[in-house]
């Protein structure tokens, strides 16, 4: 089977090695990132099949993303673009707490994806449909690309997530929020920060409202992350909380993929909301604590160590 199948673009990561202004940055390094192929890579290392699709370029870049995440033993749907490159993202790290990211990909092979490129027997034989609101906010093709993925799980009976993962360099809050409230009815699970879902649903006095909102608006569930704060999920009528881990953060890009990916390595082993949570925060907590965007990601052995309370293990 093709486990659980996510959809979405890929790009070339160009990172400075070291905490310093990107302009006297000498050393960068060459990795990946991704929303969808960060979820995947954390559900993979919980043990969990995955299947990644998406567009690349017939360049070197393409074979970067597809080895890196074969390495990682996703099953990669990796489509050649032959008239596209394979996009860029390039990472600053002043300090721990000041991340910025720029993204070259207008136009590049993964915003061409369309349903054209879509085998529908992919998404009807999965466990688990799990998108972002990156994927429709690339392009119109990626747009009805996105809409088309969600209806043929539903018809196939297939749970579907969706994180709304609002980027602002992408579109408008305006465009997100008609989006979000088109798409929210038809998913199984929707994971939202706070901001995030104020988008959606307008603002709220708390995430315990913005939870009941999206569970309003038709989403099954409603999961909201809330960063150093936990976490909340609202299900089958109830509440669940669940505070984050203290840890010393070096990066928190990627800590909001790395916590859906606990979230549904659990959900889809039949957990308990609480337990779902409590993978959530253990293995967003991990991604803080690396550079990288899914370099940090647990393997399930490695989960018990970070809720223990002695630091060092001998
Ligand atoms: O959530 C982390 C992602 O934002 C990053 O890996 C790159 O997919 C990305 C994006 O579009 O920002």
């Amino acid at each position: 089977g093709t486990g659980v199948v996510t959809i979405g673009e890929t790009m070339v990561l160009v990172s400075s090695t070291i905490e310093e202004p990107l302009q006297h940055s000498k050393h960068m390094t060459l990795g990946i990132g991704g929303a969808e192929s960060n979820v995947a890579i954390g559900l993979r290392r919980l043990g969990t099949d995955v299947t990644w699709i998406g567009k690349i370029g017939e360049d070197s870049a393409g074979d970067l993303v597809e080895r890196e995440l074969r390495a990682e033993g996703i099953q990669v749907v990796g489509i050649r673009d032959p008239d596209a490159p394979t996009a860029l993202m390039l990472k600053e790290r002043r300090s721990a707490a000041e991340t910025r990211v720029w993204y070259y990909r207008a136009g590049n092979a993964g915003s061409r994806l369309g349903v054209n490129d879509l085998d529908p027997t992919l998404i009807s034989g999965a466990t688990l449909l799990h998108m972002t609101g990156i994927t429709p906010a690339l392009s119109e093709s990626t747009r009805l690309l996105t809409l088309e993925a969600i209806r043929i799980a539903r018809s196939a009976g297939v749970p579907v997530s969706f994180d709304l993962n609002y980027r602002k360099g992408l579109w408008s809050r305006d465009a997100a929020a008609e989006f979000y409230r088109q798409v929210v009815p038809l998913v199984d699970i929707v994971f939202a920060g706070d901001d995030e879902a104020a988008i959606a649903v307008g603002p709220a006095a708390s995430p315990e409202e913005l939870a009941q909102r999206l569970v309003d608006l038709g989403a099954g569930r409603a999961v909201i992350k809330l960063g150093a704060d936990g976490a909340l999920a609202l299900a089958e009528g109830t509440i669940t909380v669940q505070k984050a881990i203290p840890v010393t953060v070096r990066d928190t890009v990627g800590a909001g993929d790395a916590f859906v990916a606990g979230y549904l390595a659990e959900y889809l082993a039949g957990e308990s909301v609480a337990a779902c949570l409590e993978t959530a925060v253990q293995v967003g907590a991990y991604a803080c604590m690396a550079a990288g965007d899914w370099e940090g990601l647990p393997r399930r052995r490695e989960l018990a160590a970070l809720s223990a309370s002695e630091p060092v293990s001998r």
